[in-house]
């Protein structure tokens, strides 16, 4: 199958779980509940979750494993929605466009769009763990939980944000630029990867593999972001382009010029996908994601 074919077939069955997951926007919660769906519906791409699922399809055999792990795809979903609510805050990159929209505070005020955010963040482990939607062994939830928790917090993209926020307008080498990439955006990337494995029951060789492949991504993921923001118009990204330039954040680009930058993509792409060699065809979405990943256009 075609890797847009894929995508559109996956992202459509991760449309519907969180319709059917997300809460209605009932009173008393009826505002609050509004400004969480406004940003988890305005059309993402949905690339966590569906690398959640690929990575669950390369270990296991049975069909029933998406079904499983669908309320941890729409978990990783809502995490990663509220870190984009938040770090489009006047406090943070201030920006008014997003995903094509404007951005939460733009819509319903700062003091909403920080709580939208926290709504989502703790709604996610409500998800992993709530035992009516969830088929996955109460060790896997404990596991994916704690995988999830690490990836999203301090040690993972709440401190590579820290990171990124106390290095702007300075010059720093290029490991730090790298730690920056890695807990900001790699991580999650990481553990959505991870967590599909646990839900398969990965052995400990191809938990292995597994996360290699994420890490490799999580990188390529980055660099490409980069690139386009340096590259891209606004209309083709749906939020600002050239921002980077703008607040002084040290890039991928900005150490090594655009072509030396493409290199580097396409270097990691090629990892993650060797990486995948002994799962043979079971891991053909994985490798299909890889290669998406390093030519998306937004
Ligand atoms: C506020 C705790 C906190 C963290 C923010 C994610 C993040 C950390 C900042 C966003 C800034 C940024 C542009 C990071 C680059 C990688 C990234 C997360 C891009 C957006 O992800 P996509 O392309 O977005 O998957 P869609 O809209 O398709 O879901």
């Amino acid at each position: 199958m075609e890797i847009k074919t894929y995508l559109k077939n996956k992202q459509k069955i991760i449309e519907d779980a969180l319709q059917r997951y997300i809460p209605e926007p009932l009173p008393p919660f009826a505002d609050h509940i509004k400004a969480m769906r406004y940003s988890l519906f305005a059309g993402g791409k949905r690339i966590r979750p569906i690398l959640c699922i690929a990575a669950a399809e390369a270990v296991a055999k049975d069909e029933a494993i998406e079904t499983d792990l669908l309320p941890v795809a729409c978990a990783l979903e809502c995490i990663h929605t509220y870190s984009l609510i938040h770090d489009d805050l006047p406090a943070m990159d201030n920006d008014e466009l997003r995903r094509g929209k404007p951005t939460n505070h733009v819509v319903f005020g700062e003091a909403e769009a920080i709580l939208a955010g926290d709504g989502l963040l703790t709604y996610a482990f409500q998800l992993i763990t709530q035992q009516e939607y969830v088929k996955l062994t109460a060790e896997q939830q404990l596991k994916i939980t704690n995988v999830i928790a690490k990836a999203a917090g301090t040690f993972g993209m709440v401190g590579g944000q820290a990171l990124d926020i106390a290095h702007e307008n300075t010059t720093y080498p290029f490991e730090m630029l790298k730690t920056i990439h890695r807990n900001k955006t790699g991580a999650l990337i990481t553990a959505s990867v991870h967590a599909g494995a646990i839900g398969a029951g990965a052995n400990k060789e191809e938990t292995k593999l597994l996360l290699d492949y994420g890490e490799q991504i999580g990188l390529a993921f980055q660099i490409v972001d980069d690139l386009l923001n340096a590259t891209s118009t606004t209309e083709e990204l749906g939020k600002k382009a050239g921002s980077d330039e703008i607040r002084g954040k040290a890039t991928y680009p900005s150490y090594f010029g655009i072509d030396e930058t493409r290199r580097r993509v396409q270097l990691a792409t090629d990892r993650a996908k060797e990486t995948l060699e002994p799962f043979g065809d079971q891991a053909r979405s994985l490798r299909a994601l890889a290669d998406y990943i390093a030519i998306r256009s937004h």
